[in-house]
Formats: structure tokens, C-alpha cells, sequence
């Protein structure tokens, strides 16, 4: 009798002990993961929506976040990531602020045997120093929001405002670039000024309050914004100088940012180009399936569709209920 009474202890405990082992390891390495997140900031909505969706993801999967903050500081970030490096974490992920001057600390990283994940905006660096990238393509968001103004311009003389993203980020440049990729086919389109407001929505706000002071604001006829968040500065100053947004002068940004379906179902703009702010997931999914011996490629991409006011009040409340 003695002996089952033991046998159903060793039985129970033992269960209790494998029971506390997987609690420790819900996503299958054979522990609980430790990953170092260095953020860019919080300059934008889209920002901020990011950081909030990887944060949640890393909870719900039992991942415990480091997260710092740089404040659009890339010596912020490199001193981030030899603090994870420090700590031993199991894996960094990387949100870069510009695109040069990381191989040194890849290399840091890389050496200290700690996978990292480029996430969103690209680095220069040699691609043997980090796992892979997740982000969006920001040529092919360039280029579309030129072939929907090229479309909705049709057969006028267009004169466009490029309200650039931070100076040096791959993100404002690719940008950049697939929209005169396309509006080169457009003798009628020309981009008349192109300034940084940094993916700042106040800096958005003061550069079109600036043009439209130094221009004649009746030849403008579009501005195209890298994100939503200048697009609603330069909304706000459109609105200031008497004009209308939306009709006098076309807007079109990238990000889909609740705040632009607003202006949208307002009739204030015209389209935007959704940036997903789920990169967590396949950043946290490709860091896993590392782990467990697999090959990642080099690129994860993150797809985005065009919206239009036709749909902007319904998105509007979706996104507004999710954020
Ligand atoms: C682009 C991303 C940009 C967003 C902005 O992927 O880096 O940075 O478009 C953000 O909103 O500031």
C-alpha cells in the first residue's frame, strides 16, 4: 500500500515538474525567450501602434520584451543593443533608425552568438550579420501612390509637394524613389518641392504653411506625404490658408493610420497606403524557427493595400476599435 501511495507522489510530482518546464517554453526552443527590442521611437502614430501590437504579441506568446525606446537616436539604439548583448538575450530585434553605421554592432552581436531581426526600415550592413528583415516594400509604396495621383491627375498639369520622411532612413528613400519611378512617364506631373518633415505631423504642418506662403498655392495640386502623420499637418495648414484639402489640393500618404480614414470619410484626403503594423509576429515567429535549426530568408516581407474614402468610415471605426 505504501509503495502506490509513493508511486501516485512520484507520478504527480514528476507531471507537476514537466508541467512548470512547458509553462516556461510555450513557443517550442525549450525555454522561455528573452529578445531585446530597440525601437525607433514614438514620432509617429503608425509608431506607436508598432510598438503596441509587438508588445502585446510577445505577452500573448509568453516572450519576455525588452524594449527600449531611442528617440530617433541611432547612438540610443546601438547603446541598446549592447545592453542586450550584456544581458545574454536570446535574440534582438532591430528597428533602425537610418540605414548606416550598424556593422560594428552587428558584428558585436554577432559575435556574442545572438541572432538580431532588421525590422521595418533597412540597414546597409552585410547581410551575414543579421537573420533576416521584416518590413514592407517601400519602392512599390512610392510607386503606388504615383500611379493612383498619375490616374486621378489624369491629362492635367500636376504640381506635387513631397513631404520626405527622416533624412537617411530607407524608408523616406525608397519611398522617394518608387514615386519618380513612376511619375517619369508623366511629362504633366512634377514634384515642385521636397522637403524632410522627419514623419513628423507638426513638421508636416509648418513645411505646408511655409510652401504655401512661398508658392502660389492655386498650382499646387497635390502633396504627397511619406506618412500619414505629416499628410494631416499639411491637411491642418491647407485648412489654415482657406483651402480644401482633398479637392483643392489631392493628398495622398502611407501608414493608414486611423487618423487618415478621419480625414478621409471627411473628404479632407484621398488615399493611403496601408504599412501593417504587425511585423512582431513574423519577427518573433522567424527568431523561433532559428531556434529550432531552421533556415530563414534573408526577407520576410509585409504586404499593404490602397484605401480610398468609399471605405474610410467603416475603417475608420474597425481600426479606432483595435488601436
Ligand atoms: C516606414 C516607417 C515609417 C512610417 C512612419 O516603414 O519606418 O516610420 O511610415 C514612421 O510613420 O515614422
Amino acid at each position: 500500500m505504501r509503495f502506490l501511495r509513493t508511486f501516485i507522489l512520484i507520478v504527480l510530482f514528476g507531471g507537476m515538474v514537466v508541467a512548470v518546464v512547458h509553462a516556461q517554453d510555450n513557443v517550442g526552443v525549450g525555454k522561455k525567450l528573452t529578445i531585446g527590442f530597440s525601437q525607433v521611437g514614438s514620432e509617429s502614430d503608425w509608431r506607436t501602434e508598432f510598438t503596441r501590437v509587438i508588445k502585446a504579441e510577445a505577452q500573448e506568446r509568453g516572450i519576455n520584451l525588452l524594449f527600449l525606446n531611442a528617440e530617433n537616436s541611432q547612438k540610443n539604439q546601438i547603446n541598446a543593443i549592447r545592453y542586450f548583448i550584456a544581458q545574454h538575450v536570446d535574440a534582438i530585434i532591430l528597428a533602425p533608425v537610418i540605414e548606416t553605421g550598424w556593422d560594428q554592432i552587428l558584428h558585436e552581436a554577432k559575435d556574442a552568438g545572438i541572432p538580431v531581426v532588421i525590422i521595418d526600415r533597412n540597414v546597409t550592413a552585410d547581410e551575414s550579420l543579421y537573420l533576416t528583415r521584416v518590413s514592407s516594400d517601400f519602392v512599390y509604396e512610392g510607386r503606388l501612390a504615383a500611379a493612383w495621383l498619375a490616374q486621378a491627375t489624369a491629362g492635367r498639369k500636376c504640381e506635387i509637394v513631397e513631404l520626405e520622411g527622416t533624412v537617411g532612413s530607407s524608408a523616406a528613400r525608397d519611398r522617394q524613389i518608387g514615386f519618380n519611378d513612376v511619375i517619369k512617364y508623366f511629362p504633366d506631373m512634377q514634384v515642385i518641392v521636397s522637403q524632410s518633415g522627419d514623419f513628423i505631423r507638426e513638421n508636416g504642418k509648418k513645411i505646408m504653411e511655409s510652401i504655401l506662403k512661398t508658392e502660389n498655392p492655386s498650382d499646387i495640386c497635390a502633396v504627397w506625404a511619406h506618412n500619414d502623420d505629416m499628410a494631416i499637418g499639411a491637411i491642418q495648414a491647407i485648412k489654415d490658408a482657406g483651402m480644401k484639402p482633398g479637392k483643392d489640393i489631392l493628398i495622398v500618404s502611407v501608414d493608414a493610420i486611423p487618423d487618415i480614414f478621419k480625414a478621409m470619410a471627411d473628404g479632407e484626403a484621398n488615399a493611403t497606403i496601408e504599412l501593417s503594423p504587425y511585423l512582431g509576429g513574423p519577427a518573433f515567429d522567424a527568431i523561433i524557427s532559428y531556434l529550432q535549426g531552421h533556415e530563414i530568408p534573408k526577407w520576410i516581407p509585409v504586404t499593404g493595400k490602397i484605401y480610398f474614402p468609399d471605405t474610410a468610415a467603416a475603417e475608420y471605426a474597425k481600426r479606432k476599435q483595435q488601436s
